[in-house]
């Protein structure tokens, strides 16, 4: 005896909506983006502000938005966007950063950057600083920079 070819159907439907359910991580929801490759570079001696790099990855299924960044290495820290206006290099705040699935912010020299203003005790090269950024949805993920010299690209 054969199954009717109907009842086979949903047979084979429902088993897979089973394997859809089980694919997917319980915990979604608690997918955050990775911090990559981070270093900070030193300004000139005396500057109260450097900049920051990073790749920030998002393997997550749903874009993330990153709102603002902090590190307790520094009094304050922006996110910055440079670009060039009549040959002048200017920068602007950059709001916020959305990343969608897959993809990466990236945070270069002459790009998009981290400024970190006011350090709180002098820093030296080869050391290396925490800088947590803030997620739209409330949370926050964080990374490791190292400090380089002045002039490392
Ligand atoms: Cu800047």
């Amino acid at each position: 005896m054969s199954p009717h070819p109907i009842r086979l159907v949903l047979l084979l439907a429902s088993a897979c909506v089973v394997a859809v359910a089980t694919a997917a991580p319980p915990t979604e929801g608690g997918c955050r983006p990775q911090v990559r490759e981070g270093w900070v570079r030193l300004g000139p001696a005396g500057m109260p502000m450097m900049a920051g790099f990073a790749r920030i990855e998002n393997a997550c299924t749903r874009p993330v938005t990153i709102t603002g960044a902090d590190s307790p290495a520094f009094e304050g820290a922006e996110l910055h966007e440079s670009s060039l206006v009549d040959g002048v290099s200017r920068m602007r705040p950059v709001p916020e950063l959305r990343i969608a699935p897959g993809d990466a912010a990236v945070l270069e020299p002459g790009g998009k950057h981290l400024m970190l203003m006011r350090p709180r005790a002098p820093l030296d090269a080869g050391s290396a600083v925490v800088v947590t950024f803030r997620l739209a949805d409330g949370g926050e993920v964080w990374g490791e920079f190292e400090v380089r010299k002045p002039g490392a690209r």
